[in-house]
């Protein structure tokens, strides 16, 4: 594994990286909140602890790159540069909000900023990035294609599939494994049996390294490199990427019992990437405060907005819904 360093990125990149991570996280804690009080519909599942992940992948892409993510996506869509009043619009279910309120937090999409959708499949993101890899393999374009996947998704059908697929047609395709130690509440170590993903992937020929995923810029070195090599028609690469997840599987139905006494304090303790980031970025205090304020502020008034927004009408219920082909 890599160890810790600012490497070559300059101080607006750096302020950046920290203004993604911590936008995820202020917009997580929030709507774990906001969740508490009864008042967000729907499923939510919580990025909190990951962030180092989304943000060093997606800040080696660029807009016109594509990702497909999760059903744990909101960090994949704020990395990607959507919009925090639209993505919270949409958590509460309300008209203006990324999908019109439709489709709720599995389900937020922005094809212009290059998020092809969070995804309730699990591993449903891996063969839709390798479609968009496709497309831009035909038709001669520059982009890279990301598919986001959990540990235990990466026990699915498609996923291996998938691999296989990118490997043999040679897709300008990454794919980013995110083991948060646990699929629901099975272990990584029970349910992959101690073997790396990274090892399957090689077993396709495919290029794959593990990172720490809580080290920015370990994360970021190993996206550059994948990225690069896609971009230069050297195919798909697989970067798995190990960082525990702060909150329970799902809001409100996990009781986190299978976890060990203390885990998740220890996690925040002593492997907050937002911590790590801090230290290793040379960031002065007063530059990290000043995002801070910036952020939370913003995460204020895109709770407001969402909160005072109306529903959607009733004459709109069937638009958005289904696409004619
Ligand atoms: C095809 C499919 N099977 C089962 C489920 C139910 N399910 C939802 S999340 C989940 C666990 C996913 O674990 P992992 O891939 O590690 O992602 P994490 O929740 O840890 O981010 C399962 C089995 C699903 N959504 N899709
Ligand atoms: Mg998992």
């Amino acid at each position: 594994m890599a160890t810790e360093s600012a490497g070559p990125l300059g101080r607006e990149e750096l302020i950046e990286a920290y203004r993604v991570m911590r936008t995820i996280r202020a917009f997580e804690e929030r709507v774990h909140t906001e969740f508490g009080t009864g008042e967000l519909p729907g499923a939510v599942h919580l990025y909190a602890g990951q962030e180092a992940v989304a943000a060093g992948v997606c800040g080696a892409l660029t807009e016109g790159d594509y990702i497909a993510s999760t059903h744990r996506g909101h960090g994949h869509a704020i990395a990607k540069g959507c919009d925090i009043n639209a993505m919270m619009r949409e958590l509460y279910g309300k008209a203006g909000g990324s999908c019109n309120g439709k489709g709720g937090s599995m389900h937020i999409a922005d094809f212009e900023r290059g998020m092809l959708g969070a995804n309730g499949v699990a591993a449903g993101g891996a063969p839709l990035a390798c479609g968009s890899a496709l497309t831009a393999k035909v038709l001669e374009r520059p982009h890279v294609s990301v598919a986001f996947v959990g540990d235990g998704a990466a026990n699915q059908g498609s996923f291996a599939e998938s691999l296989n697929l990118a490997t043999v047609w040679q897709l300008p395709v990454v794919f980013v494994v995110e083991d948060n130690g646990y699929a629901q509440a099975t272990g990584t170590r029970y349910h992959l049996r101690g073997l790396d993903v990274a090892r399957r992937a090689e077993a396709y020929g495919m290029p794959a390294v593990v990172v720490d995923g809580t080290d920015y810029f370990a994360v970021r070195a190993a996206a550059d490199e994948a990225v690069k090599r896609a971009r230069d028609g050297g195919g798909p690469s697989l970067i798995e990427c190990q960082a525990g997840r702060f909150f329970g599987h799902m809001e409100g139905f996990d009781q986190q019992g299978y976890r060990g006494e203390g885990e998740v304090e220890r996690l925040r303790a002593d492997a907050d990437c937002l911590v790590r980031f801090a230290a290793a970025s040379a960031l002065s205090t007063e530059q990290l405060a000043e995002v801070d304020v910036t952020v939370d502020a913003a995460v204020e008034v895109a709770v407001a907005d969402a909160k005072a927004a109306p529903v959607p009408e009733l004459s709109e219920l069937l638009t958005d819904v289904y696409v004619s082909y």
